[in-house]
């Protein structure tokens, strides 16, 4: 289990750690939502299997996945009635876990001398730009050199935007007037990042539908442009996935993976409508590993994605407030 990392305010009690606030946040109408204690007593039969399967399906997981959730389901509980509700959770939270555990890839940043760039896409609003900013924080934190490039050009806001979590984590932004080519701020950034030996290289951009096809050429663009500097960047190109847009998501994943060829996602607002179904789903689906999850504004809201930890946070009884 993950320890608390958050520090306490001064005279407040500690706030809990990164596995507590995504339990509550789960848990707060936002989790699985599949109710187990009906089941007990019960052997895993047809009319149980489609409950089951009807449970499933409201909480974001997609039809195929659900079969294999059953699958797994079965091989646990095996053929006999349900003893209680726990063994129920516990096979359930075993199956889940065994399915997101491929998506378990930590992003490892090598300290090799030069910058490690991490381009961010994804559609509007999703998070990229606080992403960035809770990113710079922890990666601050770990003894990195960091640098953020403003490749969001679309908006004046959201240069500012940047250069505000710039200022936070007292990192460098470095960015052009609105309007520039993003390509360009990329490549000027990464060329500064290299001079500067810095160790990780934060590029926003600006958010984009996946069926806007000139945007998303754009972003072809900066990938390549990037690449005439360091053959091998950007060596992480991920995408902000808004997980409270339920199976949306999987078409916005597939096509900017088939536009750049994604290396990582990071979940973001899973404290924010969706439920965490969505994340079997994805990992059912493709084959882009989970790097973070995010359940706040915070910096401290970010952690690195933990197939166990989100499987047990995902099974918790429904508690206050949320509908089983
Ligand atoms: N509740 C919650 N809000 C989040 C999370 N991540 C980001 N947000 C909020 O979502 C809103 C949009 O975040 P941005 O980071 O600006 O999103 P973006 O993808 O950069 O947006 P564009 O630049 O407009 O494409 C902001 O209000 C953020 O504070 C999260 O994990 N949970
Ligand atoms: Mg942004």
């Amino acid at each position: 289990m993950r320890a608390m990392t958050d520090a306490a305010p001064a005279g407040k009690s500690p706030r809990p750690g990164f596995f507590e606030r995504l339990k509550q946040k789960l848990n707060q109408g936002l989790g699985l939502g599949v109710a187990l204690d009906w089941l007990v007593g019960k052997p895993l039969d047809e009319s149980v299997v489609a409950e089951l399967e009807e449970q499933l399906l409201r909480a974001d997981v997609g039809l195929k996945t659900t079969d294999r959730v059953i699958d797994g389901l079965r091989r646990r509980l095996g053929r006999g009635a349900i003893k209680d509700a726990s063994a129920a959770r516990a096979a359930l939270a075993d199956t889940l876990a065994e399915l997101l555990r491929p998506r378990q890839q930590p992003l490892v940043i090598p300290r090799n001398g030069s910058p490690f760039v991490i381009l961010m896409i994804g559609v509007n609003g999703s998070g990229k730009t606080t992403t960035i900013g809770k990113l710079a924080h922890r990666y601050r934190n770990e003894g990195l050199k960091v640098m953020l490039a403003a490749g969001d050009t679309y908006r004046a806001a959201a240069i500012e935007q940047l250069q505000a979590w710039g200022e936070r984590n007292d990192v460098p932004v470095v960015a052009q007037q609105p309007g520039a080519d993003s390509a360009a701020v990329v490549f000027d950034a990464l060329q500064s990042a290299q001079a500067r030996g810095v160790d990780v290289l934060l590029a926003d951009t600006a958010g984009r539908l996946q069926n806007q096809a000139g945007l998303m050429q754009e972003l072809v663009k900066v990938v390549r442009v990037a690449g005439r500097l360091d053959a091998s960047a950007p060596h992480e190109k991920m995408l902000v996935l808004d997980a409270s847009l339920g199976q949306n998501a999987v078409s916005q994943a597939e096509q900017f993976h088939k536009a750049v060829g994604l290396t990582g996602i990071a979940m973001t607002k899973l404290d924010g409508g969706g439920k965490g179904g969505i994340l079997l789903t994805l990992a059912d689906r493709l084959p882009v590993p989970f790097r973070y999850i995010g359940v706040g504004e915070d910096a401290a809201d970010l952690d690195v994605f933990d197939a166990e930890q989100f499987a047990q946070a995902l099974v918790q009884p429904p508690g206050p407030g949320r509908t089983p």
